[in-house]
């Protein structure tokens, strides 16, 4: 260290080597960007998220990649996208009211972007998202927070908030139906993921997710199946009763699937299936997926277990982090190594 540093006699009192001599200056090209003029400019060209191999895989000759949502910077998750291209394309005026349902992530992109952009929010959140980050956070911006306890998934909240927005005369974006959230998937996450791939030299066999409002998924299904035809997709939902925050079952009303072509259903995965896939993820590659990546994953295992995976790689986009949601990731994570 003291050679490194330039010294020639130990103990050091003075560093005579200038930065130049100490090699400082050898690889500063291999910064690209990283300067932004707002949080806002950050959240739109602040791309691509990375895409990372994990030696975590499901089986023989399947290599995973997983694409970390998380790197959005206002809500750390892949709701950051469907946010700001909506808002942008709504046009909406400062000052104005906008209502929102949300399982969480949305609820805390519209926050943050309403914060910069100086709109009045108020967001609906199900009762199991109580509590939780999202209604934290949410209050955090600056933003209104209802959570009803007797919706157990977020389309329930709709009517409630269709009422409320239309006496208050607030502008609701509608994540569910709104096709800025599919085409905000199409030319950022499904894209990316076209120009990565490309870059690392990715043999493309398969993408995997979760299905919320449909959005991410049937945007990268679609761009794949029409760019390059033979192309597993591989989909998560949580099973009959099962609780997994931020996807749910299709049955629950989901837009894009169908005109995505994917006519299958989902793989049911439990929460349980879904943490243990987070805490063997954590032990082998060192990073915490939260739940819905944790089931992607899973669901990614059953599907090479019974129908079979090709040979290659498979991307699998894991929408937040497991910091998130420590008290539900840490709880079974504990659970499952003691038994
Ligand atoms: O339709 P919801 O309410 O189940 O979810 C919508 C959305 C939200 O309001 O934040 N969340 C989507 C989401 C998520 O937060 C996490 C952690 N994982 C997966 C998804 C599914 O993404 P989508 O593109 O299908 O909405």
């Amino acid at each position: 260290m003291l050679a490194k540093l330039g010294a020639r006699y130990a103990p050091v009192e003075r560093c005579d080597a200038s930065l130049d001599e100490l090699g400082i200056f050898a690889d500063f090209d291999e910064y690209s960007g990283g300067v932004y003029s707002s949080t806002m400019e950050l959240a739109v060209r602040g791309k691509p998220t990375p895409l990372v191999a994990l030696r975590w895989s499901p089986g023989r000759g399947v290599r995973v990649w997983a694409k970390l949502e998380w790197f959005n910077p206002f809500s750390l998750s892949v709701k950051d996208r469907p946010a700001l291209l909506i808002l942008e394309k709504l046009g909406v005026p400062r000052g104005s009211r906008v209502y929102e349902a949300s399982s969480g992530n949305f609820a805390v992109a519209l926050s943050a972007v309403g914060a910069v952009l100086g709109y009045r929010v108020r967001v609906y959140l199900p009762g199991f998202a109580g509590g939780g980050y999202a209604e934290r956070v949410a209050r955090l911006l600056g933003a209104e927070v209802v959570v009803d306890e007797r919706a157990e998934f977020t389309p329930q909240l709709l009517e409630r908030l269709r009422r409320d927005a239309a006496e208050d005369g607030a502008v609701h974006p509608n994540q569910f139906t709104n096709d800025y959230n599919f085409e905000a998937h199409l030319r950022g996450t499904a894209r990316e993921i076209d120009y990565q791939r490309l870059r690392g030299g990715l043999r493309l066999r398969g993408v995997v997710g979760g299905v919320g409002t449909s959005g991410h998924m049937a945007a990268v299904a679609f761009y794949f199946k029409s760019r390059l035809g033979e192309v597993d997709v591989v989909l998560a939902q949580p099973a009959r009763g099962e609780v997994i925050p931020g996807i749910r079952r299709r049955e629950t009303g989901m837009l894009w699937l169908d005109l995505a072509g994917v006519y299958d259903d989902p793989v049911d995965v439990t929460l349980d299936e879904a943490l243990e896939v987070v805490a063997e993820v954590a032990r082998s590659d060192g990073i915490l997926l939260g739940p819905s990546g944790g089931a992607a994953l899973a669901a990614l295992r059953k599907h090479c277990e019974s129908t079979g995976c090709m040979q290659g790689d498979y991307v699998a986009v894991i929408p937040d982090t497991g910091f998130k949601y420590l008290a539900l990731v840490d709880g079974r994570a504990e659970a499952g190594s003691d038994g």
